[in-house]
Order: C-alpha cells, then sequence, then structure tokens
C-alpha cells in the first residue's frame, strides 16, 4: 500500500518484537471495515445494536480495570526531566524504551497487529498531520474511522515523508500495573500498551493531537489545544467564532453543540460546531488566529446526555456509532443516566452484571462514552472541513468550580488572559481515574495533556500573543457554582447562549464592564436573562438577584485561591514562569490586598 521506507522499516521493526500472527493493512474501505465489524462482533468483542433503532451502532464493554484515562501511568519522555516539567510523569528515553520493549516483546502472539494509516485534520491539507497507529485491536480500528480520516488516502498524501507520528498500541494483558501511556516528543513516538479504553488508545486524540502536538506547536509556531470551536450566527448572518478551554467532562461537547434560548432561535440566532474538543491554532495572513479541529468525530460523554441537555449530541448518536460502556436494553438500544427518567429494567450494566436500576447503583459509567462521527451532527459548520480554519474572535477558559470562579469575566488584556488560564482551576472528574470532586490547578485545561515543561508552554502563549496583530479578547466562565444546598446556580446548557453574547458584544466593544480586582465583570442587566424560566431548588427561581449573586468577586475566596496559586507556582524553577505571569501575579495580590 505504499512505498515509503520509513513506514515499511518502522512496521517491520514493531511486528518483528510484538510477534503478531497476521499483519493487516488498512486501506480505509467499507469492505474491510464490514469484515472487521463483523469479525468482532462473533468474537464478542463488539454487540450489533438493533438496526431499526440504531443503523450502524455498536457497542463495546471495556475491562472493568480500564475505562478512563490514566494519568498516574502517562509519560512525557523528553531527554531530561527539565524540559517535561513540574506536571508530567519523566522517565528517562532510554530507560522507559527499555522497559517498553520488554513488555511489547511477543505481546501480539496469536493476534492480529493493523497498520492504521490516520491524519488529523482533513488530508492533504496543508495543516494536517499524518500518523500510523499499531493496535491489535479492532474495537481501536472502528473507533479511529470515527474520530480520524483513515485508510490509503493518508498513506498516498504522506508518499515518501519520513516525518509520521509513530504509534505503538498493544493491549497485551489489560494488566494495569504495566500500562503505561508514553510520548516521546522528541521521536514523534507514542507508545501505549495494557489499556483498550479512549483516550489511552485511540492514539490521534490525546496522545497525538494534544501532547505530540503541542509539543511540535511550539517548535514551528503554532497551538495544539484543548478547546471547543463553535461559530455564533447573528440574524443578519454574520458568524462570530469562539474556542473554548474546559477541562475533561467540564462542557466542551454541551457548549459546542447548544441551542439557543427560543427568544433568540426566533430572532435568528444560531450555533454551528466546528470542533467539541481539540483545536489547532494558527496566526493567519490577516494577523488573526485561525483555528481547525483535526478530529472527524466526537467522543462524548454519555451521561447527562438528553434531548434537552444536547439534542444535537443526541441526534449525533442515532447512527454508524458505537457506545461504550452504557447500558445496552433489551431491544438492543442504549441507555446511560440522564438520559430519561426510565431505565430499563431485567438488563445488565456496563459492566455485564444484572442490574437492579432501583437500588440506586449506576447502570452506566460515569465516564461511559459514544464515538459519533461529525457529519451526522445536526449542526455541524459549513466550516468543518475548512483547512484554512475560521478566525477565533474570542477565546473562552472555564473550569467547574463550586465557589470562587464567578459566572463570567473578561482579562484585561492579552497577557493577563494567559495569566487567567494559567490559574484555572477545577474539580476532578471520571474522565480520569482518580477521585472525583477535588479542586486542582489545570492550566488551559492541559495539565494532564501538555507534551512538554508547562512554564515553557506558557511562554509560548506569551511569544504567540506578539504575532497576533488582531489578537481575540480572553474570558473565564464557570457554569458550575452551587448554592449552599449543592444545587447550581446558573441553568447552563443551552442558556450559557447568554453569557456568550456579553461576551461576543464585548470583543465588539459594544457593551461596558465593571472592573474588579481580577478582570472585567459583567453589569448584571447586561446578561439578558428574557425568557429564562429556571428553578434552582423549591421556590428559588433564578433571577438577577441570583445572578449578582454568581457576578460577585468574593474577596476572601479569591484570597484562599491566591495561596493556592502561590503553591502552584512554587513546583516550577522560578525562571520557567514567565516573567509577564509574575507581574499579573503581583498585580493580583495587590488588588486583592
Ligand atoms: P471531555 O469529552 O471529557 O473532554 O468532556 P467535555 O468537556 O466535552 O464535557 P461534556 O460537554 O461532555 O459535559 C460533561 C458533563 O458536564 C455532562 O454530564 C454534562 O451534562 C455536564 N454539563 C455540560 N454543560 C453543563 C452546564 O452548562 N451546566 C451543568 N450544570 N452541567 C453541564
Ligand atoms: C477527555 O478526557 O478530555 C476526553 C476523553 O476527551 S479521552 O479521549 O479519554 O481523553
Ligand atoms: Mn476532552
Amino acid at each position: 500500500m505504499t512505498k515509503n521506507q520509513a513506514v515499511l522499516s518502522w512496521v517491520k521493526e514493531m511486528t518483528d518484537m510484538t510477534k503478531p500472527d497476521r499483519i493487516v493493512w488498512i486501506d480505509g474501505s467499507e469492505e474491510q471495515l464490514e469484515a472487521l465489524r463483523a469479525e468482532a462482533c462473533s468474537t464478542g468483542e463488539i454487540v450489533k445494536l438493533n438496526q431499526e433503532l440504531l443503523p450502524g451502532c455498536y457497542y463495546h464493554r471495556t475491562a472493568v480495570n480500564d475505562v478512563a484515562r490514566v494519568e498516574g501511568r502517562t509519560f512525557i519522555c523528553t531527554p531530561t526531566k527539565e524540559e517535561a516539567g513540574p506536571t508530567n510523569n519523566w522517565m528517562a528515553p532510554d530507560e522507559m524504551y527499555d522497559k517498553l520493549w520488554k513488555l511489547y516483546t511477543g505481546c501480539m502472539m496469536g493476534r492480529t497487529c493493523y497498520v492504521l494509516p490516520y491524519s488529523m485534520g482533513p488530508v492533504g491539507s496543508p495543516f494536517a498531520k499524518y500518523g500510523i497507529e499499531l493496535t491489535d485491536s479492532i474495537y481501536v480500528v472502528l473507533n479511529m474511522n470515527i474520530m480520524t480520516r483513515i485508510g490509503q488516502k493518508v498513506l498516498d498524501a504522506m508518499g515518501d515523508d519520513p516525518g509520521f507520528i509513530k504509534g505503538l498500541h498493544a493491549k497485551a494483558d489489560l494488566d494495569e500495573e504495566n500500562r503505561y501511556i508514553v510520548h516521546f516528543p522528541q521521536d514523534n513516538t507514542i507508545c501505549s500498551i495494557n489499556s483498550g479504553y479512549g483516550g489511552n488508545v485511540l492514539l490521534g486524540k490525546k496522545c497525538f493531537a494534544l501532547r505530540i502536538a503541542s509539543y511540535l506547536g511550539r517548535n514551528e509556531g503554532w497551538m495544539a489545544e484543548h478547546m471547543l470551536i463553535l461559530g455564533i450566527e447573528y440574524p443578519d448572518g454574520d458568524i462570530k467564532y469562539i474556542t473554548a478551554a474546559f477541562p475533561s467532562a467540564c462542557g466542551k461537547t454541551n457548549l459546542a453543540m447548544l441551542i439557543p434560548p427560543e427568544y433568540l432561535r426566533k430572532k435568528g440566532y444560531k450555533v454551528w460546531t466546528v470542533g467539541d474538543d481539540i483545536a489547532w491554532i494558527r496566526v493567519g495572513e490577516d494577523g488573526r488566529l485561525y483555528a481547525v479541529n483535526p478530529e472527524n468525530g466526537f467522543f462524548g460523554v454519555a451521561p447527562g446526555t438528553n434531548a434537552k441537555s444536547n439534542p444535537n449530541a443526541l441526534a449525533s448518536t442515532r447512527k454508524d456509532t458505537i457506545f461504550t460502556n452504557v447500558v445496552m436494553t433489551k431491544e438492543g438500544g442504549v441507555w446511560w443516566e440522564g438520559l430519561d427518567k426510565n431505565p430499563p429494567h431485567g438488563v445488565n450494566n456496563w459492566k455485564g452484571e444484572p442490574w437492579d436500576p432501583d437500588d440506586g447503583s449506576k447502570g452506566a459509567h460515569p465516564n461511559s462514552r459514544f464515538t459519533a462521527p461529525a457529519v451526522n451532527c445536526p449542526c455541524l459548520s459549513s466550516e468543518f472541513e475548512n483547512p484554512k480554519g475560521v478566525p477565533i474572535s474570542a477565546i473562552v477558559f472555564g473550569g467547574r468550580r463550586a465557589k470562587t470562579a464567578p459566572l463570567v469575566y473578561q482579562a484585561r488584556d492579552w497577557n493577563h488572559g494567559v495569566f487567567v488560564g494559567s490559574i484555572m482551576a477545577s474539580e476532578t472528574t471520571a474522565a480520569a481515574s482518580g477521585a472525583v470532586g477535588v479542586v486542582r490547578r489545570d492550566p488551559m485545561a492541559m495539565l494532564p495533556f501538555c507534551g512538554y515543561n508547562m512554564g515553557d508552554y506558557w511562554q509560548h502563549w506569551i511569544d504567540m500573543g506578539k504575532k497576533i496583530s488582531q489578537q481575540p479578547k480572553i474570558f473565564n466562565v464557570n457554569w458550575f457554582r452551587l448554592n449552599e444546598n449543592g444545587k447550581f446556580m446558573w441553568p447552563g446548557f443551552g442558556d450559557n447562549m447568554r453569557v456568550l453574547l456579553w461576551i461576543l458584544d464585548r470583543c465588539a466593544g459594544k457593551v461596558d464592564a465593571v472592573e474588579t480586582e481580577i478582570g472585567y465583570v459583567p453589569k448584571a442587566e447586561d446578561i439578558d436573562l428574557e425568557g429564562l424560566d429556571y428553578t434552582i431548588e423549591g421556590d428559588q427561581k433564578f433571577d438577577i438577584d441570583a445572578l449578582k449573586s454568581i457576578l460577585t468577586v468574593e474577596k476572601d475566596w479569591w484570597k484562599e485561591d491566591l495561596e493556592s496559586i502561590k503553591a502552584f507556582y512554587g513546583k516550577f524553577d522560578p525562571k520557567k514562569i514567565p516573567q509577564e505571569l509574575w507581574d499579573e501575579l503581583a498585580k493580583l495580590e495587590k488588588n486583592l490586598a
């Protein structure tokens, strides 16, 4: 399928080591994929769902110990520890290769190795980057077929270029103790072993499009970010684009596909999805920032997705979708917590055990996922395939904070915006293994995804700012403020549009704001509450007073935060943190004094 010597010799070297019984090159043809689906069905790896309800859809259960990204076992193996920085796990490349090569030796015996050429970004576009993933999992091949562009066309576009990203994935024994997700940025290489879960094994996604790409981006003068991309269409047809970085399971897919409140829809407002998880960003000829989505599908959180919260995501999953760790119904349909109020009875939970929905246990894993083709999305942007990307008016950071962070605030300028991104914090979620609900610093939502020293990454942000003659404005949002009883104060979901419109009004210089210690906060009356009908709990309706309370900057909470920010910055070699950010920290401290 290719004459590319670098590809051929690497495939030979890796398969000589892993010793599969068979090597199958994936050409991307529907016949080949269909044969793989049939084979995976025959072994029980996937289950064909009811084709009348869900045409082209399949069901998969992962091993019970393998349901989320494993940050503790994810490594960035740069030549020195300093290049990986204090927020990444590190091991010397030689030592790590040694360890991995031992684990890989013979691990595909009795199995088939699939050689999967894939493209991040539209094939042939000047911004696309190509990879080859070797994997012994049909589930991985089928997911990558949805999430990326795969097959012969990618090899053709690669030609003789040796600069592809090498990815080796083996399920091995799914042994947690020997599970490794390892990146060698200097070698363009990713190694994944002993896992079969999404972000650990779909190597185009977090491993390539964020960790390796962030490293490439710094060297080549562009950015790889954990960001959704959406367009807001005004009644006059003008479309403005926003990117937003929220940590895992903090609302990117939902925001990317939001449906505006009815009064705005009636006026002609629309929202278009360009991407829901990753943005590759470059400076265009006109000095503006342009973003492309390197992916071709959505690997979305299932729980909480329903006809009201995210009808576009739900519609995207009605055909040609793979469901992982949800509940399969007797009819061969799917269910998860938050889909509707009628859990199926007499079926098994995501683990395959008999499950009683009335005993309070969950049927679907909290990090259960759908893998849906982007083309299924009813609000997919017509710019989705545009190789030049879309021009960005605003960059939004955000996290899941019960308190402290107000609903929205605006940074004073680019450097302050980089500071706002660098001090992002969020409560941990089920998207990664470990405790849930613990506040941790997660700069730019990249803590688990930055492929080099986070201090150098911040410097790259500062440097990019100097190259952009028309800088986007930078904001921070928090949809997750809780009241004393632990209830969400802000309605969220489609109503987030009200905040996005304020953000775009600020970008257009159409609305004033209040300057506070942390940046610009809206005047409550400038966030349009028309038609909003949300009850926080009991008889507490959301109104302008509730809005005011979540727009308030509580100095005492921020003083606490300041201490935690200083402790976080304190983990770095002070010289690694750009002086601009030290200056912003000093300003914040002075403002809060
Ligand atoms: P990853 O795919 O892990 O990167 O997650 P994501 O950032 O795309 O998060 P997603 O949109 O899938 O949302 C995760 C969870 O947050 C779901 O359970 C949603 O129902 C919930 N959620 C999303 N948006 C909102 C919101 O505006 N308000 C509230 N209260 N919950 C939200
Ligand atoms: C995330 O955790 O941010 C995800 C899911 O988008 S995974 O692909 O597992 O990383
Ligand atoms: Mn994500």
